[in-house]
């Protein structure tokens, strides 16, 4: 169900940030003092964090914590004053958390920011979870613009690779990769490097050409059960509403 919310802002044609922010910000109105948030990751999120922050230090939502889903986040919450809890103290009444893609069902693509596990886990825990996004994030499936992310350990990762090029051997438009990141070496040199999550471990990329046409729930449940996957960033009806901040500054709430 999709209803209209908030009117757009005065401005002319709002920025992707300020239809981020507008987001956000529809989605900390859910939340209630004494709450526990899941607290997401991401520049969307990071404009929840920031109103939270706001709000706290107003007095107007007395004994919100949150739990954080990456160092990233965890240090942001801390500069903004939101007291923070370990998700094995937690009853985590509220998650409210970006994403890279929304098909129509409310399946995600998350962790094109190399925080899946942490989000997924939080977001997994908690009763609610709201998913911030602006209106470019909405897909008709998963998988349509860009990277569908997997954390595997480090340990014969390239061996992973190839299990899970495996498993979709033959399908057109398929490829995946080990996730790099430029590292400086020597005097003005630079390396490619894999790049390590906040858990140590490391992500393949995959990408599907068009989207994936499948079933999610059997690829996910293929992908898990590959020795040395940790997880992958597709969150499949975890999201129990999305927040969409239109292109003309409207917001609608998807459930
Ligand atoms: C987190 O932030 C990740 O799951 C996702 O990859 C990213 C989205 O970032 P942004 O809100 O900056 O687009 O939610």
């Amino acid at each position: 169900m999709v209803s209209a919310a908030a009117s757009p802002p005065p401005s002319g044609k709002p920025t992707q940030d300020e239809l981020k922010r507008l987001a956000a910000h529809r989605a900390v109105e859910l939340v209630e003092p004494c709450m526990t948030l899941g607290l997401g990751t991401g520049s969307t999120a990071a404009h929840a964090l920031d109103r939270l922050g706001d709000l706290l230090r107003a007095g107007a939502l007395p004994g919100v914590s949150g739990v954080p889903t990456s160092l990233k986040t965890e240090a942001h919450a801390a500069r903004v004053g939101i007291p923070l809890l370990p998700l094995d103290a937690a009853s985590i009444a509220l998650s409210i958390d970006g994403a890279d893609e929304v098909d129509p069902d409310l399946n995600l693509v998350k962790g094109r920011g190399g925080s899946l596990l942490r989000e997924k886990m939080v977001e997994g825990a908690g009763a609610r979870f709201a998913v911030i996004v602006d209106e470019s994030k909405l897909v008709p499936r998963l998988g349509c613009t860009g990277a569908v992310p997997v954390e595997v350990v480090p340990f014969g990762a390239p061996h992973t690779l190839g299990l899970i090029r495996g498993l979709f051997h033959g399908l057109p438009g398929f490829h995946a990769r080990l996730r790099t990141t430029t590292v400086p070496e020597g005097e003005q040199g630079s390396e490619q490097q894999p790049f390590v999550t906040d858990n140590g471990n490391y992500i393949v990329e995959m990408f599907f050409d068009g989207g994936i046409r499948g079933d999610l729930r059997d690829i996910s449940d293929r992908l898990l059960r590959i020795t040395g996957v940790v997880e992958h960033g597709m969150f499949l009806g975890m999201a129990t509403v999305a927040i969409v901040a239109k292109k003309d500054g409207t917001v609608a709430v998807m459930e």
